[in-house]
């Protein structure tokens, strides 16, 4: 398989993530954000949204949106299971990642927040007053599910689909310099995982094509 992917793409990070947990051999094709390379005539014919990620199969077709390619690898590489087997806690768990990737982060994707300093004139403090407030509000409710597990992971033992769509996101949140102390229970659940060969792996500080991008 080969991942296209940007170190700092936290909707990429979320793929090589569930790569690396469920142990899949994929090769990154690296897409360069900061010149654009998302919208290469060469990338359009592949992933015509013009985003990353996209996956393209061992079968030779190509997936994009990262929601659409963490399903297809939960149902088709079924041995390490992202979501709880209960039908009402896996339904639980997908209103957690759906949460981070529909109400937060699209609000803070890089065309958003060009079009921000662009055509909106924001200077770079209002930006980042932007990305705060939408992270913020967002993470209140994460941080009060994650209070609720009582154990280590939200699968118990192992991190879960969750965690594939949270650390990215935290990530994020570290590099915009965001006060994240009003969320312990997140950023301990960050660290947990961090000591994890998959998240570290998957890290984008191990995808450093671009350097000074
Ligand atoms: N909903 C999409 C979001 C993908 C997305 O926003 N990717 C960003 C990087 S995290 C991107 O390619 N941005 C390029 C741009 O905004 O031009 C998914 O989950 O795959």
């Amino acid at each position: 398989m080969e991942l296209y992917s940007y170190f700092r793409s936290s909707a990429a990070y979320r793929v090589r993530i569930a790569l690396e947990l469920k142990g899949l051999e994929h090769t990154i094709v690296p897409v360069n954000l900061s010149t654009d390379q998302q919208r290469a005539q060469h990338y359009l014919l592949n992933n015509p949204q013009g985003l990353v990620p996209a996956l393209t199969l061992d079968s030779g077709e190509t997936l994009a949106q990262s929601g659409a390619i963490l399903e297809w690898l939960e149902e088709t590489h079924t041995d390490a299971p992202l979501y709880p087997q209960d039908p009402v806690q896996k339904a639980q768990h997908r209103a957690l990642c759906q949460h981070i990737a529909c109400d937060i982060h699209p609000l803070n994707n890089l065309r958003v927040l060009r079009y921000l300093s662009g055509p909106l004139a924001l200077d770079r403090e209002q930006v980042n007053g932007w990305y705060a407030h939408w992270i913020t509000l967002g993470f209140k409710a994460i941080e009060d599910a994650v209070e609720t597990f009582g154990t280590d992971f939200s699968l118990g033992k192992h991190p879960g689909m969750l965690e594939v769509f949270l650390i990215p996101q935290v990530y994020n949140a570290y590099r915009f310099c965001i006060d994240l102390s009003p969320f312990p229970q997140i950023v301990a659940l960050d660290e947990r995982c961090q000591h994890l060969p998959a998240f570290s792996k998957a890290h984008p500080s191990n995808q450093i094509d671009f350097p000074g991008a």
